[in-house]
């Protein structure tokens, strides 16, 4: 079913900025706008995709803001169905009343997604372009942010549509091999046949592959900084931050609670975690503490396992190492300055 009930929703953030974006769609918004914005009334082909400068006024004729708009006609707009986008005044007030004057004439308001949603139901955009509308959006470094541009321009899509047409192809031939194998025709030799559907299998899996790439990239990779108390986790921490986020002392046991903060690593977002030192314990917090850095382990891609370079790998080092068996672990060697 292709909807056709008319959605409104501010494209930009709200709060005070200089401009903000109002995009309505479905059949009828150039009329239900031009209700409170005239310079929209009888648009022209010509005028579509142009932008007018105008007025909005309530519905008692009261002037509401200066803003520009444009107007799309189906389906030459980015959901497909007739849009109108209109840039007023950024800030608290501006864009809502507008959206609530709207909704008055009877414009819904949208859900989060909803305009890349009836892109993909009206088929301007596949999937993964609309996934990488998302991940731009969701984007948590620049490498991320250019991954998911060559998805909105069409580079996933166009690679599975590649392995899909040729596989299309194959299926032909071998039904035709199947149909008419008693018949004299040019036929394709099994074994070329063969050859083509390993080349398929290979694009396939080297897209496959790419995902892991990909999930890094936009959910980030969760590292966990684990050891035992005093070797210098939250020290080292802090430096990848480069800020004291954590609170150092030589007291071992400081830090009692894990402590969380993105940061970026060649491109990626990584979720850094700060974990309380493991040791035998009676403190009740700091065992709760200890509880905490088992589950932050579980749940980590990576483990940096930090140990003290001046006192050496100590029985307790290999109790905690042996006890994250399974785990990528990267061990750093700490304080390498008092040895
Ligand atoms: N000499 C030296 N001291 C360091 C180094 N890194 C950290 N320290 C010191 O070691 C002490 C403990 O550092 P923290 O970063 O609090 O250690 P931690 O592993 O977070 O300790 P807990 O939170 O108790 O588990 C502090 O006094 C730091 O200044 C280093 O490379 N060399
Ligand atoms: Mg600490």
């Amino acid at each position: 079913m292709k909807p056709d009930n008319i959605i409104v929703a501010l494209a930009t953030p709200p709060g005070r900025a200089a401009l903000a974006i109002i995009r309505v769609s479905g059949a009828g918004s150039i009329a239900l706008v031009s209700r409170l914005i005239p310079e929209l009334t009888d648009i022209s082909p010509e005028q579509a995709r142009r932008l007018i400068h105008g007025f909005a006024y309530d519905s008692n004729g009261n002037l509401l803001d200066e803003i520009t708009v444009i107007p799309y006609l189906a389906p030459k707009s980015y959901t497909g169905e007739e849009m109108v986008e209109i840039i007023c005044h950024g800030g608290r007030v501006s864009g809502g009343v507008l959206i609530s004057k709207l909704c008055e004439l009877g414009a819904g308001v949208a859900e989060p997604g909803e305009f890349t949603k009836r892109a993909f139901l009206n088929g301007r955009i596949s999937l993964s372009e609309a996934e990488a509308v998302a991940a731009a959006i969701e984007a948590k470094s620049e490498l991320a942010l250019k991954a998911a541009a060559r998805n909105l321009k069409g580079e996933l899509y166009e690679k599975v549509d590649h392995i899909r047409k040729a596989i299309k192809n194959l299926l032909a031939l071998i039904e035709a091999e199947i149909d008419f194998s008693d018949e004299e025709i040019n036929k394709t030799p099994f074994d070329e046949i063969a050859i083509e559907i390993a080349k398929q299998h290979e694009r396939t899996r080297t897209i496959l592959k790419s995902y892991d790439f990909g999930r890094g990239l936009n959910s980030g990779y969760k590292i966990a900084i684990v050891g035992r108390t005093n070797v210098g986790k939250s020290s080292l921490l802090n430096a990848l931050l480069s800020r004291e986020r954590a609170i150092v002392t030589e007291i071992p046991g400081t830090t009692r609670d894990t402590l969380t903060e993105w940061i970026e690593i060649a491109g990626f977002p990584i979720l850094l975690t700060d974990t309380a030192g493991l040791r035998d314990t009676s403190g009740t917090i700091e065992a709760i503490g200890q509880e905490r850095t088992k589950s932050e382990i579980d749940k980590s891609d990576l483990v940096i396992f930090m140990i003290d370079s001046s006192s050496g790998a100590t029985a307790e080092d290999n109790e905690i190492y042996r006890s994250m068996e399974g785990k990528p672990i990267l061990v750093v060697a700490n304080k390498i300055d008092l040895n």
